[in-house]
């Protein structure tokens, strides 16, 4: 039993399981490894939400069991998980944060305390925890399952048996104070997994809590809590463009986006978000990054001698919510196309100035390379998935919409280069869309959303050429670009005990972003 998110479809030719093992590097004595004859993904498996983050894999052969080989009893559905139940949580993930298990990557433990749903889903952001979740964590921060180690189990001890309650499957950072991880709930899964095997099924094991269950009656406590500035924590900031002075950039003042927050977006939120039409025809996203200039993927203007003629820049897109009314269009008098080896951007200059307003904003560029964003931070891509479709005459459910990610390691791939974050559902009119993500109060665009076929890093990670990559060329064709407001954040890391999947994952596959 393992994650359905660590698999990017049900391809068994490149796995194999190790079952006996403690340490990833070295020999195993009593290591026995086996490939996979068949992946079982959970059909309502949810790979924005996360909800039934839950996979079988049938081995090609049974296993033999020994004192360091055995199943594990699995949560039977009429279970019950009280809040503050003990538990234990393995894995060979990553330490804390974007730091990886280091030599010879012995297996970690980690005790916890399940956190009751209600809780975990105020904590986490309403409506990101699901029945098909358990959540579990210590509110104090510092102990946690991190990134690697999903797909591992969560189990309890009742008597001398042990029963696994979660399958890791996300949470925002690690061992962050206030944000329990979450887990598929195993048990609600009983049925579903014994309709897959038909001998030798797992022992489900009624596992019960003593003690009264406080979740049941506890709601929110104020209002949820909010990662992006709002208006009411930051004066509405309307710049005015006299030079020599230079523009903010990077401020939503109507962003109300919070943590778990995915999915159609209200008017302003998103404020350098534009949409390019050729011809009058839907067929990019792009940002606009300086008052005269627009940035989108190369593909987009796909031409090498593109006609400027045909290009119009729809500005402050959804004022209205539920139609697609923008404020005003310009057009395009020069594109420039640059001209690395993967992946390449456009800019588009505008036929005049736009006057910036709380819903049309620049996004800050990082032109120098000098931010990180580090693993587990927080970001996001808006777009206008199936973009010809959402111009139609059809106005209902085609607004913009956003798709939450987190940053994940880049493994070996050059983190100076390329941005990775967590598979996103990318379709292909999100092409020419922003990779958003805040550094210290400000919205820097860190890449730009390309269909190009891409390097991989993990079956779960996307990997995006950073926009500091076009830095000369931006600070060449822009010129002067805004900058970000001056801002003193401090980031508070805590330390989580390792864990990683059990299975010896092939490092490197190849990863195309979905151009359905
Ligand atoms: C991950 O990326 C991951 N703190 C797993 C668990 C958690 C965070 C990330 C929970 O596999």
């Amino acid at each position: 039993m393992s994650a359905a998110h660590c698999f990017s479809s049900d391809t068994t030719s490149r796995w194999q399981v190790s079952l006996g093992r403690q340490n990833l590097q070295g020999n195993n004595s009593n290591e026995v490894s086996t490939t996979v004859a068949r992946i079982i993904l959970h059909p309502n498996y949810d790979s924005v939400t996360n909800n039934n983050d839950i996979a079988l894999l049938r081995l090609s052969s049974p296993v033999n069991f020994t004192d360091y080989i055995r199943p594990v009893c699995l949560a039977a559905s009429d279970s019950v998980f009280s809040n503050g139940t003990d538990s234990w949580v393995t894995g060979w993930g990553a330490v804390k944060e974007g730091v990886s298990l280091p030599f010879p990557e012995t297996l970690q433990e980690v005790e916890l305390s399940v956190l009751g749903n209600s809780q975990c889903d105020c904590l986490n952001g309403v409506g990101t925890v699901t029945d098909n979740m358990i959540c579990a964590g210590v509110l104090a921060g510092g102990k946690d399952s991190c990134q690697g180690d999903s797909g591992g189990p969560m189990v309890n001890q009742q008597g001398s048996v042990w029963v696994q309650s979660g399958i890791v499957s996300f949470g925002f950072g690690c061992a962050r104070p206030n944000l329990p991880g979450v887990y598929s709930r195993v048990s609600i899964c009983q049925s579903w997994i014994n309709s897959h095997i038909s001998s030798d099924k797992p022992g489900f094991v009624q596992f019960t809590s003593s003690g009264l269950d406080a979740d049941s009656s506890y709601t929110c406590p104020g209002p949820p809590p909010s990662t992006t500035t709002s208006s009411t924590t930051r004066p509405s900031t309307t710049q005015i463009l006299t030079s020599p002075a230079r523009a903010v950039c990077g401020n939503a003042p109507m962003n109300s986006r919070a943590l778990g927050d995915s999915g159609v977006v209200p008017g302003g939120t998103w404020p350098w978000m534009v949409s390019l039409h050729k011809n009058g025809v839907y067929t990019c996203g792009g940002t606009l990054i300086a008052e005269r200039f627009v940035l989108t993927s190369a593909q987009c203007v796909s031409t090498s001698n593109p006609d400027v003629s045909e290009w119009s820049v729809f500005f402050g897109q959804h004022l209205v919510d539920g139609s697609e009314e923008f404020e005003m269009s310009l057009g395009v008098v020069n594109i420039t196309v640059s001209n690395m080896t993967d992946s390449n951007i456009a800019l588009l200059q505008l036929t005049k100035p736009v006057s910036f307003k709380d819903h049309i904003q620049p996004v800050c560029m990082d032109v120098s390379a000098s931010r990180t964003f580090p693993v587990g931070s927080r970001c996001w891509v808006a777009g206008w998935e199936n973009g010809s479709k959402s111009f139609s005459t059809d106005k209902a459910g085609s607004g913009l919409r956003d798709l939450e990610t987190q940053v994940a390691s880049c493994g070996d791939l050059s983190d100076s280069e390329n941005i990775c974050t967590y598979t996103m559902d990318l379709q292909q009119g999100d092409q020419g869309s922003p990779l958003l993500c805040k550094s210290d109060s400000s919205w820097f665009q860190v890449a730009v959303v390309t269909m190009s076929g891409s390097k991989s890093v993990r079956a779960d990670v996307q990997v995006f050429a950073k926009t500091s990559r076009f830095g000369s060329l931006l600070k060449e064709t822009v010129g002067d670009m805004p900058s970000p407001e001056v801002a003193a954040t401090g980031n508070a890391a805590g330390f989580s005990i390792s864990l990683f999947l059990y299975f010896v994952v092939p490092v490197t596959s190849v990863f195309l972003l979905s151009g359905s």
